[in-house]
């Protein structure tokens, strides 16, 4: 084999197996396994075992290959591993860890993953697969995605945990000092009435809907408020040839087999804008998997 065709195949090879890699990190998550090590250092493998209800065999291969991806340190004393976290998992992977996105990957592995099996039937249909991941019909969008009291909660949790770590970068992308009563928008937007106010946060909403939906939505808002205030949007925003960035477009794929919407470019969503009402439309790429966008009415 030519050394392109080495490179090729390795590289083909990483794409085969990158959800094994996805899946080895959410089970050790789901195990505990980051938890324990957090509150005790150094356990050997059958120790690790033994406190979490598993097999030895399965928990040293598990705790090897996080060696490997460098979610765990070994080291050997007396001709025996002993495991503990690295950074990563302290920081990430850990229930209490400060940048903790544990319900974030709880969510992933149970909801995200579970419609991906089905990615294909989701590329066929266009449209996503809570009906046969979870048999729930998903005419209503919310009744699906909040379908049961610990769905709920682990969603709002783990999109909690991903603002704690991007919130910031979006935030202060725009000087929003001219903005005093500012309004971040949840819940059933399209229902309750939207109350009056100088900046309006549609966080990691628009992405769910489609786009006559979210003309809907933002033209309630451009009825609700006074010249002037704005619409800050926190979405990733996708080339505008729509092919990259690839986080950009594996989460629009994502909004695919779990939502009605997609991702959009800076472009789709100034057209949005624009059927809604808004004059000044202005969008600032953070470099971070969140970019914002800032409208005026
Ligand atoms: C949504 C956000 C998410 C709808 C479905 C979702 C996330 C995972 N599934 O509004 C969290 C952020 N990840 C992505 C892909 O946006």
């Amino acid at each position: 084999m030519s050394l392109a065709e080495d490179l090729d195949y390795s590289l083909f090879n990483d794409y085969i197996n990158g959800f094994m890699v996805s899946k080895v990190m959410f089970t050790a998550c789901e195990l505990g396994v980051f938890d324990l090590l957090e509150s005790e250092e150094f356990l050997t493998f059958d120790v690790i075992a033994e406190r979490l209800g598993t097999s030895f065999r399965g928990m040293e291969q598990l705790l090897d290959v996080c060696v490997t991806l460098k979610l765990l340190k070994v080291e050997m004393k007396g001709g025996k591993a002993l495991y503990q976290n690295a950074e990563l998992a302290t920081l990430y992977l850990t229930k209490s860890g400060t940048k903790s996105q544990y319900n974030m990957l709880l969510y992933m592995s149970k909801t995200t993953y579970s419609c991906w099996n089905h990615l294909t039937e989701a590329i066929r249909e266009g449209k996503n697969q809570y009906m046969r991941t979870f048999g729930i019909p998903s005419d209503d969008l919310f009744e699906a995605i909040y379908r049961s009291e610990e769905e709920l909660v682990k969603f709002m949790r783990g999109l909690h945990e991903i603002w704690s770590i991007n919130g910031r970068d979006v935030i202060t992308a725009f000087d929003l000092s001219p903005f005093t009563l500012i309004y971040d928008l949840g819940g059933d937007f399209f229902r309750d009435p939207i109350p009056e106010a100088d900046l309006y946060i549609l966080a990691r909403i628009l992405h769910d809907w489609e786009d006559n939906k979210c003309v809907q939505l933002l033209r309630n808002i451009y009825q609700a408020c006074k010249p002037g205030c704005g619409v800050l949007v926190v979405e990733t925003l996708l080339a505008e040839d729509k092919r990259g960035p690839l986080t950009s477009q594996l989460y629009s794929m994502n909004m695919l087999v779990q939502t009605e919407g997609k991702e959009r470019t800076p472009t789709e969503y100034h057209k949005l804008f624009t059927q809604a009402g808004f004059q000044d439309f202005q969008f600032k790429k953070t470099g971070k998997i969140y970019d914002a966008i800032l409208a005026r009415k």
